[in-house]
């Protein structure tokens, strides 16, 4: 097997590997190791310097996962029972650790190219495969090319005006850097409070000279109650492996977080002070999970509202600072949950302020700090942290193209169109792992991943079989799939609040909901309904002319947006 060709695709004896898989982040340490135990050949592309993906990138103060650590791990026995986390919330250098352990002990790291960026790959029909090039020179050919790239990995680039001229050093929270970052003394700026900025912001106030905090939208940010980890708890998991596996997979979070179980008005008001108590209690994204109804009905979802209201004002003592910090115009669970580590007390800490910038607007970035319309702050150091490219982002910067020279996005201006989130019509043997329109960011990622993977997998062995060399969904299955992912979001809230999981299309203001909010074990139930059906709404070893026209994709995206 050679890891470094120049074959063309045509060569006799077919492409260089069976599967070409891009990121070795969780997706991908595990998409390489199940590939390789099906016996197919597999060559792993990865920017990075090493493996974790996005937990290889975002090294800044306070990263960890907001998943209890019990279930954000791969099921497999012994992986499970060798390894031991040491919190219930894990931090981001214990993750990488556990992400090298994998990928030693899957024996995966020697199929990827290390440090490589993937600059395209062209789709052959003549011979149905990918040639995958990279900026150091490859050119690879493969069967399948499976994007295990991540959802939230490009990160947003900070387009401020001005900020070239900073005259202070500036970091991404996305992109840290692998020295480290001193803050001793320094006047600190971060701006952005999502899921990275309230951990950061949380870590870096104990470190630095001052610390200023820029928010524009506030977020309803939920305490981790991390600690340690209940050892007994996890070695009765690692006692039961696969039966706990299979109750993630049954779960709608494909994690065992607790659920809901009565509407917020089948409660009388003790019964719901105790239930909102109890949640609150537990942490993080169970504040997500109290009623059935507080996704979908507004007087539900107004009470764990203000009750998440009420706690910031008991955390933060200055009244004027807690009003600011209190999300008031969108209903919780609307936006993705933060969840941190005392994020509302570092705002009672002398060397920490807040800038609104929602009603006082960055203005400028200048050399010697922030102009917003009221007056200048003075920095050293610039932290930002504003989120990724979100779905669209990483496929895009992977540049892949079919035999009509068309990329998958150009195919979604209108919103993502898949089937199962998984494939695109027009681009055969492309898997978008965790893509749109499957649970994707809804969901425990591992879950997600190895659910997604598993199902390539044996849809791979699937035409190896049959000898088939070319899959891609049906049009009309595919407009299904989307429909049905555009049905099930209609009646959330979520879907008419601005976040970075809803397309908006701008000239009608149209919205689609990006994942599929229906539940990983529906979404699971659906794929076993097509394996078993003998993949339906697959099509093998045919040309789909009619997916391949910009204008046929256009009237079909049109007639899916939801809203108005
Ligand atoms: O990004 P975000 P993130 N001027 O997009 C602000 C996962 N994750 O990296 O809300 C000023 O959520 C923006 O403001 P606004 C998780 O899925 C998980 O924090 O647009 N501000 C917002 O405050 C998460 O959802 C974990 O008004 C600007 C922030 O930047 C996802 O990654 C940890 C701005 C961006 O928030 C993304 O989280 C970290 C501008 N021009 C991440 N542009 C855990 O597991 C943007 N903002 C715990």
């Amino acid at each position: 097997m050679t890891t470094e060709s120049t074959a063309t695709p045509d060569a006799e004896g077919g492409p260089d590997y069976d599967v070409i898989v891009v990121g070795a982040g969780l997706g991908g340490i595990y998409a390489v190791s199940r590939f390789v135990k099906d016996g197919l050949s597999v060559f792993g592309v990865e920017a990075g310097a090493d493996v974790g993906g996005v937990w290889y990138h975002n090294r800044y103060p306070g990263a960890r996962v907001d998943v209890e650590s019990y279930f954000y791990s791969y099921f497999d026995e012994d992986l499970y029972r060798e390894w031991q986390w040491n919190e219930r919330y894990p931090t981001q250098p214990e993750i990488l650790r556990y992400l090298n352990f994998a990928a030693d002990r899957l024996d995966v790291r020697r199929h990827f190219r290390f440090s490589t960026w993937m600059t395209g790959a062209q789709w052959h029909p003549q011979t149905n495969s990918y040639t995958v090039t990279t900026d150091t020179g490859l050119s690879v050919t493969a069967r399948y090319l499976v994007m295990t790239s991540g959802q939230l990995s490009k990160p947003r680039k900070p387009n401020f005006a001005g900020i070239d001229d900073f005259e202070g050093e500036w970091y991404q929270t996305s992109q840290w850097p692998e020295r480290g970052v001193d803050f001793a003394g320094q006047r600190v700026g971060v701006i952005g409070t999502g899921s990275s900025g309230v951990q950061t912001i949380s870590a870096i106030a104990p470190q630095a000279g001052e610390l200023v905090v820029f928010q524009r939208t506030a977020n309803y940010t939920i305490p981790a109650v991390n600690g340690a980890l209940d050892q007994q708890r996890y070695r009765q998991i690692a006692e039961a492996v696969d039966e706990t596996w299979g109750e993630m997979l049954a779960h709608p979070g494909g994690a065992l977080t607790p659920l809901p179980t009565r509407a917020a008005f089948d409660y009388t008001d003790t019964e719901r002070a105790e239930v909102l108590e109890k949640r609150w209690a537990y942490g993080g994204h169970a504040m997500n999970a109290v009623f059935t109804d507080q996704g979908t009905n507004m007087a539900s979802n107004d009470i764990v509202s203000e009750f998440v209201r009420s706690k910031i004002r008991q955390l933060v003592d200055d009244p004027e600072t807690a009003q600011i910090l209190s999300p008031v115009d969108y209903p919780i669970g609307s936006r993705r949950l933060c969840v941190c580590s005392g994020y509302y007390e570092t705002f009672n800490r002398e060397n920490v302020s807040l800038v609104d910038i929602k009603n006082d607007p960055i203005v400028r970035i200048t050399p010697t700090g922030v102009q917003t319309e009221s007056g200048h702050v003075d920095l050293d150091v610039l932290v930002f942290a504003i989120g990724f490219d979100a779905f669209t982002g990483a496929l895009d910067n992977a540049n892949v193209a079919n035999e009509h020279g068309s990329h998958p996005s150009d195919s979604w201006k209108r919103g993502p169109r898949t089937y199962l989130g998984l494939m695109t019509t027009g681009f055969p043997n492309l898997f978008i792992v965790t893509g749109p329109g499957s649970p994707s960011v809804l969901i425990n990622f591992f879950a997600g991943n190895v659910q997604h993977i598993d199902f390539v997998a044996d849809l791979i062995s699937y035409m190896t079989a049959h000898e088939y060399t070319r899959v891609e969904p049906d049009l009309r299955a595919q407009d299904a799939w989307t429909q049905h992912v555009a049905d099930v979001s209609s009646k959330l809230l979520r879907l008419n609040v601005e976040n970075y999981m809803v397309h908006v299309n701008r000239d009608d203001n149209t919205r689609v909901f990006m994942p599929y909010a229906g539940g990983l074990s529906a979404y699971i139930a659906r794929c076993d309904e097509i394996v078993a059906s003998g993949y339906e709404g697959f099509v093998f070893d045919e040309t789909i002319e009619s997916a391949l026209t910009g204008a046929s994709l256009g009237l079909q995206a049109d007639s899916v947006v939801v809203g108005s």
